[in-house]
């Protein structure tokens, strides 16, 4: 598995976050979604502090960062600012809310590369890998295009490339050995263990777990604002260090306490019925 030459690797900080649904009130208008909304764009604008202040070198959103296709112009201009402010790469997965393809993408709305260079907006439905900085990171990962009911965000995933660190992103549900089997856009574990990643950054999942992959991580950071309750308000801070391990630490959007790679769980033997999902 992964890079085992012994070789030093640069050491690198990335921030993995998902399910971001900007714009999730936009439609109508009352002082309660004004409030809720206004709660969103703060997550996200935390975010984006976070990355300045944790010194981190990329950041990573794993689908679902608007909620839908029809969310305000000022939502998109709020969304192309605020990663422009990050003045560091910004890998960009699109969801099941916010695919891409034929049929109405937000991304076809606006000019989001022109308005924040620094963003890698991942569009091929095929999956590709983009390198980042310095190329010493490669993240590889397929969007969603809404045109394949039986979408597999890491079926067939090529195998690693020759920077140091490779990276995988994908949207969608992991599926535990104990889960049932309706649930759509699958992950396997086999999957994961096949890619052969030092990272895997997901989403779809409002909750913060590790998912058990073998010799490697792979994540869900949560939503930084939940939309059901609450769950999420953290993200995740992923090291990359110099002997090839990786450790993460959640760290909160909210003052509460940051949680240590151990400390953050690990999904074993949980009811799949109770983990939200959008
Ligand atoms: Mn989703």
């Amino acid at each position: 598995m992964s890079n085992d030459d012994g070789a030093p690797r640069p050491a690198r900080r990335l921030l993995h976050t998902s399910d971001v649904h900007l714009g999730a009130y936009d439609s109508g208008r009352s002082e309660q979604r004004d409030v809720l909304r206004a709660e969103l764009e703060q997550g996200f604008r935390s975010i984006i502090d976070k990355c300045r202040i944790e010194n981190v070198d990329a950041l990573l959103i794993a689908g679902d960062f608007f909620d839908n296709a029809r969310v305000r112009e000022e939502t998109l201009e709020f969304a192309a600012t605020e990663i422009a402010r990050a003045e560091i790469p910004v890998v960009l997965l699109p969801g099941n809310h916010d695919h891409v393809g034929s049929s109405g993408s937000v991304y076809d709305r606006f000019d989001f590369v022109g308005a924040a260079p620094n963003l890698h907006l991942m569009r091929a439905p095929g999956g590709e890998t983009v390198s980042l900085g310095d190329a010493e990171i490669e993240v590889w990962g397929r969007s969603h295009t809404e045109e394949e009911p039986n979408f597999t965000p890491f079926a067939d995933a090529p195998p690693r490339g020759e920077a140091a660190w490779q990276i995988g992103i994908g949207h969608g549900h992991y599926i535990h050995p104990a889960a049932a089997l309706q649930h759509s856009f699958h992950i396997y574990e086999t999957e994961l263990e096949a890619m052969d990643r030092d990272y895997v950054a997901l989403g779809h999942w409002e909750r913060l777990v590790r998912v058990a992959a073998g010799s490697m991580t792979a994540a869900y950071s949560g939503a930084p604002e939940s939309l059901s309750g609450s769950i999420g308000g953290r993200v995740l801070l992923v090291d990359l260090q110099e002997d090839g391990s990786v450790q993460l630490e959640a760290s909160s959007l909210e003052d509460e306490p940051s949680l240590a790679h151990h400390e953050i769980p690990l999904l074993v033997g949980v009811d799949p019925e109770t983990i939200r999902r959008r």
